[in-house]
C-alpha cells in the first residue's frame, strides 16, 4: 500500500506554515487524517501538532553558536539541511510505517533548497523508497504576483522547483483573502495566464528592446508547455481549499480505490503521478 507525501515547499514568508496548519484542520473536519512533518529547523512556532520535528534532530541557533562552524541564519540552515540528509535514519524512526499515512512536511522558506541544493531531491527519493507518492506544493504569495513581471519571477521559481525535484507540482497563491476586490479580479488573469498577451502588457513596462526579447522568450516557452499553472488559496474559504486538496490527491491518485473524484474548475487536464512520468519519459 503506498503512502502519501506533499512537499510543502516556497519563498520564506509564502505561508507554507499555515497551509499546513490550515489542511490538518479541513482534512479533520472531513474525517480524514492528515500528519504534519517540520522540516524547519530555524521555525519558532506553528499552529498544528506535529508528527516529528526536525529541531530535535538539529536546530539553526545551535549551529550558529558553535564556534567552529560560524554561519550565519542561511549557512546555518544549509548545514542543518545537509545533516538532516544525511541522517535520514532519524525520519524513519518518527514515521514508523502506517499504510494509507497522508503525511505534509512543512519545508524552510530558503529558495535555494528547490533551486539547486540536492537536498530535497534527497528527501524526495528517500520518501519514494518507503513507498510514498509525493507531490510538491510550490508557495507563492499572491501580493506578489500582481504585476507581470512579479508573476513571470513567480513562474519561473515554480519552474525551477519542478525541473529540480521531477515529481508533481501544483501550485498556489497563498493570502488571496488579503486582496482587495480590485487585486483579485486583476489576479484572475494569472491564475489562467496567457502568457503570451502577458507578454504584450509587459512591452509597456520594460523599455529595453533585449529584455523585451528575454521575457517574449520565456512567455513562449511557459506557454508551450503549459506547465505552471496556479490554484488560488484563501484560508477563509473551505471550498476552495477542498479544490486544492482535490488536485493534490489527484496527482499522488490519493484514495484510488474510493470513489474517483475528478478536480473542479479551472482544470482540463491536471496531471497525474502516472502521466507526469510519461510526459517526462516522451519528452
Ligand atoms: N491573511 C492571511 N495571512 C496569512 C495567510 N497565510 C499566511 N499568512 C501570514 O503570513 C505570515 C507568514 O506565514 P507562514 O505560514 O509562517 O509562512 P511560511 O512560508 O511558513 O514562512 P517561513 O517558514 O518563515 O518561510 C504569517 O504572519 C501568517 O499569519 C493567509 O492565507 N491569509
Ligand atoms: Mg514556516
Amino acid at each position: 500500500m503506498p503512502r502519501f507525501a506533499q512537499l510543502v515547499i516556497g519563498p520564506a514568508g509564502s505561508g507554507k506554515s499555515t497551509y499546513c496548519a490550515t489542511m490538518v484542520k479541513h482534512a479533520e473536519a472531513m474525517n480524514r487524517s492528515v500528519q504534519v512533518v517540520n522540516l524547519d529547523p530555524a521555525a519558532e512556532h506553528f499552529d498544528y501538532s506535529v508528527m516529528a520535528d526536525i529541531r530535535e534532530l538539529i536546530q539553526v541557533d545551535d549551529v550558529m553558536e558553535d564556534d567552529s562552524l560560524r554561519f550565519g541564519p542561511n549557512g546555518g540552515l544549509v548545514f542543518c539541511m545537509e545533516y538532516f540528509a544525511n541522517n535520514f535514519d532519524w525520519l524513519e524512526e518518527n514515521l514508523g510505517h502506517v499504510e494509507d499515512d497522508y503525511i505534509l512536511f512543512d519545508c524552510p522558506g530558503q529558495i535555494e533548497l528547490y533551486t539547486h541544493l540536492p537536498v530535497m531531491r534527497q528527501l524526495v527519493e528517500q520518501l519514494q523508497q518507503w513507498e510514498f507518492r509525493v507531490c510538491a506544493v510550490f508557495l507563492v504569495d499572491s501580493q506578489f504576483m500582481v504585476e507581470t513581471f512579479k508573476f513571470i519571477s513567480g513562474v519561473m521559481a515554480a519552474l525551477s522547483a519542478m525541473v529540480s525535484l521531477e515529481i508533481p507540482q501544483v501550485n498556489i497563491m497563498t493570502k488571496m483573502d488579503l486582496l482587495s476586490p480590485k487585486a483579485k479580479k486583476e489576479i484572475e488573469k494569472y491564475l489562467d495566464p496567457d502568457m503570451y498577451s502577458m507578454m504584450e502588457d509587459n512591452s509597456v513596462t520594460i523599455r529595453s528592446k533585449r529584455f523585451k526579447k528575454l521575457t517574449k522568450a520565456i512567455c513562449g516557452v511557459i506557454d508551450d508547455y503549459s506547465m505552471v499553472r496556479f490554484l488560488p488559496f484563501d484560508r477563509t474559504d473551505e471550498e476552495g481549499i477542498s479544490i486544492v486538496l482535490q488536485h493534490i490527491d489527484f496527482s499522488i491518485q490519493y484514495g484510488e480505490d474510493l470513489e474517483v473524484k475528478e478536480p473542479r474548475e479551472n482544470d482540463e487536464d491536471p496531471c497525474s503521478y502516472e502521466e507526469f512520468f510519461e510526459t517526462q519519459a516522451d519528452s
